[in-house]
């Protein structure tokens, strides 16, 4: 099979046919990172060439998002690393007022991929409800994720929070998404950037193995 006809089928927002053409090409012997970059995120980055030229509207956004998440369900168990051991907790989250889940959904398909615990704090999180989650379940990490311009400012209030919770020393704080640079990341005081989901998972494992090893 082609895995163009995967991002075919997002595009036109069929969920359950993207499942199936997954399936097929994992089957088939592509490897499953090839099949979300070649498929799905193909496809999702023209819906969101369409989305921005306004020839597509939110309800088909919605529905390709839908299709990507239901792929990448079938994916997951193949994402994970070959023989890799790690233990650690982190929670994720993506920041409020932000409703973009699928790449917050990925980088913690990534990290579960990796042997790390992750706590899903969904979207539209505030800043106290990470640092909440962060003592609460003793986690190492605070990941946030934020795809708009306007969204990506809380991120430095998370850094706040978490520096007048007085736990900085023992929780780190990694953000990403699309708008979001290692240049921001180093303005608001925050302790890792990544530029995709698997760069997240690793800097999330190693992070977590030094907490590990003292
Ligand atoms: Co939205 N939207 N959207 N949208 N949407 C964008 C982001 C936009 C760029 C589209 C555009 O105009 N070109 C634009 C933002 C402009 C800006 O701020 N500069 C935009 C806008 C304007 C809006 C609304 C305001 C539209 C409106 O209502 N008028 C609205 C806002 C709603 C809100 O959040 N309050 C809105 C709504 C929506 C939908 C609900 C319809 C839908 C989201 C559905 C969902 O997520 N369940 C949607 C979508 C799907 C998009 C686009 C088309 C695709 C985003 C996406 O999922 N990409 C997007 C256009 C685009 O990005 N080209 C767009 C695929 C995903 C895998 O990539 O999330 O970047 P991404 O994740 C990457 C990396 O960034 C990284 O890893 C992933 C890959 O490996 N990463 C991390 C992500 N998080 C990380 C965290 C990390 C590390 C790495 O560490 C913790």
């Amino acid at each position: 099979m082609d895995l163009h006809e995967i991002s075919e089928k997002l595009q036109a927002g069929a969920a359950k046919a993207v499942a199936a053409l997954v399936q097929q090409a994992l089957d088939e012997g592509y490897p499953a990172q090839k099949i979300l970059e070649e498929g799905l995120l193909d496809g999702m980055n023209v819906i969101g060439e369409k989305f921005k030229n306004n020839e597509i509207y939110v309800p088909e956004v919605l529905i390709a998002a839908r299709a990507m998440n239901k792929g990448a369900e079938v994916l997951k168990p193949h994402l994970a690393a070959e023989g890799v051991k790690a233990t650690g907790k982190v929670c994720i989250g993506t920041v409020q007022g932000d409703l973009h889940d699928i790449g917050k959904n990925l980088v913690k398909m990534m990290m579960e991929g990796k042997g790390l615990e992750v706590v899903d704090l969904g979207v539209d999180v505030a800043p106290s409800t990470y640092v909440q989650c962060a003592i609460e379940q003793n986690c190492s990490m605070i990941c946030c994720s934020a795809l708009l311009t306007t969204t990506m400012g809380v991120m430095a209030d998370v850094v706040k929070a978490v520096e007048e919770a007085g736990i900085h020393d023992k929780v780190k704080i990694m953000i990403g998404g699309a708008p979001v640079t290692q240049h921001y990341c180093d303005q608001i005081g925050a302790d890792f950037y990544a530029a995709d989901a698997t760069t997240a998972a690793e800097i999330a494992v190693d992070y977590c193995a030094k907490v590990a090893n003292g």
